[in-house]
């Protein structure tokens, strides 16, 4: 099953971590009022903001930092491994769950209650290449054939884990109707204090600045990539092989511009402005 391919409501998933039931279940998942839910497209820098979570609320006993991983912590509600990690977890602080879902499968449940969503987007083009990276060391998705195809893919949206158009719309569209906090790897990365800040404000756990500064740094590329807790290196090179490429790979800003050729950012920028163009929502990045 390490190579399969789950697609849930037209949506490829890679069956390694996913069933149907496990898809389903996420999909009617009881959500209480107190839950938090971090909501992003892969490689958006969903691993950062779980970290960032859960160092929120752990109140400077970094005890489950050093000795929890990340998705153990905020684990996924849509994998086959979420029953197990969720029964095993430390009910002190608030729930803190992660997914991948789009609007359209997951709002239904969360409607039900007023749980708050932290939505975290990047740079699509970014996503892309460390997505591309991503397929080349998980075991359970399989080896692009070529940078090239990969970006077609991608801009029609029928890779895994669905359109990255889809996504950030389906979810930006809530904002209204969900307890949404929207914030991007950009913003994350170039103003982490401030971002930090407004985004513990929204959580109502604002912080001291002491505090500030211990996440500030437990949270931090170098420490992150260092610690063998976070840095996926606990599973086995079945599932991740980091021999090859490493899954804490750059942390930065703008390195699609060492993968796009001035044809393919053409191409790519002409399908963003068509889906993109007029969707109203303010996003940080220049295409
Ligand atoms: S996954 O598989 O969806 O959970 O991947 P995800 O965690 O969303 O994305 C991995 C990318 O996030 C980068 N990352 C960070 N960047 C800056 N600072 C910190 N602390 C950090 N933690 C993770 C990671 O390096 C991947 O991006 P790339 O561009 O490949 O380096």
């Amino acid at each position: 099953r390490m190579n399969t391919t789950e697609i849930f409501d037209g949506v490829r998933f890679p069956g390694f971590i996913h069933t149907p039931e496990s898809l389903k279940a996420a999909c009617s998942f009881q959500f209480q009022d107190t839950d938090i839910l971090l909501v992003t497209f892969p490689k958006s820098g969903t691993t950062w903001m779980q970290q960032v979570l859960s160092l929120i609320f752990c109140e400077g006993h970094l005890w489950p930092i050093h000795n929890l991983p990340t998705w153990a912590r905020v684990p996924w509600i849509e994998q086959i491994s979420f029953d197990s990690l969720h029964s095993k977890r430390n009910t002190s602080w608030p729930r803190l769950f992660t997914s991948h879902l789009n609007a359209k499968g997951l709002s239904p449940a969360l409607m039900k209650s007023k749980a708050k969503v932290v939505y975290m987007a990047r740079n699509p083009k970014d996503v892309l290449v460390s997505f591309f990276h991503f397929h080349r060391i998980a075991g359970f998705l399989p080896n692009p054939s070529s940078f090239e195809d990969f970006v077609d893919e991608f801009l029609e949206g029928t890779g895994f884990f669905g359109s990255w158009f889809d996504h950030v719309k389906g979810w930006l569209s809530l904002q209204k109707d969900l307890t949404l906090f929207f914030v991007t790897y950009e913003e994350l990365h170039q103003e982490p204090r401030s971002t930090i800040r407004k985004l513990s404000e929204f959580l109502g756990r604002p912080l001291g600045p002491k505090e500030e500064d211990i996440i500030l740094e437990h949270s931090s590329f170098s420490f992150m990539s260092q610690s063998n807790i976070v840095n996926y290196s606990l599973l086995s090179k079945e599932i991740i092989d980091q021999s090859e490429g490493k899954f804490f790979r750059k942390g930065v800003v703008g390195n699609w511009r060492e993968y796009f050729t001035p044809e393919l950012n053409e191409k790519f920028n002409a399908v963003y402005q068509s889906k993109m163009g007029d969707s109203g929502l303010c996003l940080p990045w220049t295409m």
